[in-house]
């Protein structure tokens, strides 16, 4: 994973963003992601339809973002006021050449994960430093429910995944917007992400994980010059 410093980063992401924006069309009903790129992206979104009359509908993965949205007058609708979403668009933390990636790195991956299930198309808009040769080296989040959350900590820390429970900038235990926690597993690297993701799912009292695989159809990259758009050919 290459580490460029936060200048440069932040400039690519703003340059993915705003590149992403374009596939948001008149009468689209968009996913909205979360996380630090989505949010360039909202702003670039909400200008257009500030100072172009671009008009869409948006569905949110977080509190946040729809904070977000509506405060820019985006109109944002429940998800299951609506029969499926046009294009969603969110960031990742990572995503490798076989467009397996790992999300989860805000808490939202739960949300972010039924939107991107409901979307006829998936895009991810990252920095170049999210493109990675093998997933793995970001913790992989987990979604617990709290009721006998310990019993599932004990069995990830018997299997060698290494979790830590997720806590706020306060120190205390961080609760996503569905109020539970989350388990951040130190993988370092993911051999078999398909057997990961099973052996998770199955995991009774987890709700949900990072692991997003093959699930993406297009990832917008912000790199030095023009953004890159890699397409999954599955
Ligand atoms: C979100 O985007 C999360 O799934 C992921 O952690 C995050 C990436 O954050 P950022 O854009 O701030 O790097 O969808």
């Amino acid at each position: 994973m290459s580490t460029i410093n936060s200048e440069l980063q932040n400039k690519l992401k703003k340059a993915a963003a705003v590149k992403a924006a374009d596939y948001v069309k008149d009468g689209m009903i968009v996913g909205l992601g979360s996380g630090s790129t989505v949010t360039m992206l909202v702003d670039e979104l909400g200008r257009r339809v500030q100072e172009k009359g671009l008009k869409f509908t948006g569905v949110s993965t977080s509190i946040s973002t729809a904070k977000q949205a509506e405060s820019l007058g985006i109109k944002i609708v429940d998800l299951d006021s609506i029969d499926t979403i046009d294009l969603t668009i969110d960031g990742a933390d990572q995503v490798d050449s076989d467009f397996n990636g790992i999300k989860g790195g805000g808490g939202n991956l739960l949300w972010e994960k039924i939107v991107a299930a409901n979307s006829k198309k998936l895009i991810w808009i990252v920095d170049k430093s999210k493109v990675v040769d093998r997933i793995g080296a970001f913790p992989l989040a987990v979604d617990v429910e709290p009721f006998g959350s310990h019993h599932v900590l004990k069995k990830f820390s018997d299997a060698g995944f290494n979790p830590v429970v997720r806590t706020d900038k306060d120190g205390k235990v961080f609760k996503t917007d569905s109020n539970n926690i989350i388990l951040d597993l130190h993988l370092h690297e993911i051999n078999n992400p398909d057997k990961l993701a099973d052996t998770l799912i199955n995991t009774v009292g987890v709700v949900e994980h990072g692991l997003f695989l093959n699930a993406v159809n297009e990832v917008v990259v912000g790199k030095e010059g023009a953004p890159q758009i890699l397409i999954n050919p599955k």
